[in-house]
């Protein structure tokens, strides 16, 4: 039996056709039940559906043997607890500063606001500018526009929530896919059938591109 922990949002609508190549089909309607855990219908994997910041750390732990993660949540986490598998090609964005349109950001330290504190700290050190990082959990463009930020790091994939909020991005940090990651004891215990899960995931991932 195989646990695989993931998130309910667009990673786990780009991710279920992917899981069905490999022949994981859930026995539920995961858009409908309320369920956390739901097995899949060969009885062999349970899916257990999580906020997707907290995939990495039920991998970690062993609540999950597998998880599907992405990249910006793994960076962040910075965990080198689990191992990273596979490149899903999925839920592809990147991870941009940006800027209310026209807006220079200021000569001396600036406010950034962000979810990703690590990350953002990390990119402006190495561009020697001096930064105060405003944790945010969502709604980041509303930042600039209420005088909280000077700008923004986050998520950009079409850039219309940027544009809807008269903002534009501006560099690019890095760019995002979603990741199999895995328990690095489950990758001892469980060798064969992950080692299966890889191959047919990797074949499905394969076609695609
Ligand atoms: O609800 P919770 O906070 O737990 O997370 P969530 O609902 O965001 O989780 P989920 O499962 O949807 O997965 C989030 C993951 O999807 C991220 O960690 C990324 O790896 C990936 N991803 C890919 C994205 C986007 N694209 C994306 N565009 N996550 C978020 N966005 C947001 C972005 O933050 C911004 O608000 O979409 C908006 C920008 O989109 P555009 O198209 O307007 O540019
Ligand atoms: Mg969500």
């Amino acid at each position: 039996m195989l646990t695989i922990a993931i998130s309910k949002g667009r990673i786990l609508k780009d991710a279920l056709p992917l899981l069905a190549e490999a022949g994981i089909e859930p026995s539920e309607d995961l858009g409908k039940t309320r369920k956390l855990i739901v097995s899949s219908k060969k009885g062999d994997v349970n899916l257990v559906i999580i906020r997707a910041t907290d995939v990495p750390t039920f991998v970690e732990y062993g609540a999950a043997d597998v998880g599907i993660s992405g990249k910006d949540v793994l960076v962040e986490h910075n965990s080198d607890s689990l191992y990273e598998m596979l490149d899903l090609q999925l839920a592809k964005c990147r991870l941009m500063t940006a800027v209310i349109k026209g807006c220079e950001l200021p000569a001396g330290k600036i406010r950034v606001a962000t979810k990703y504190v690590s990350l953002a700290r990390q990119y402006f050190a190495k561009k020697g500018r001096q930064v105060e990082i405003i944790k945010l959990y969502g709604s980041m463009e509303l930042a600039p526009i209420v005088g909280l930020a000077d700008c923004i790091v986050d998520l950009v994939d079409t850039g219309s929530t940027l544009e809807a909020n008269n903002m534009e991005p501006q560099d690019l940090i890095m760019q995002i896919s979603s990741r199999l990651v895995v328990n690095k004891a489950s990758m001892k215990m469980k060798h064969e059938e992950i080692k299966e899960l890889v191959k047919q995931l990797q074949v499905a991932v394969d076609k695609r591109c």
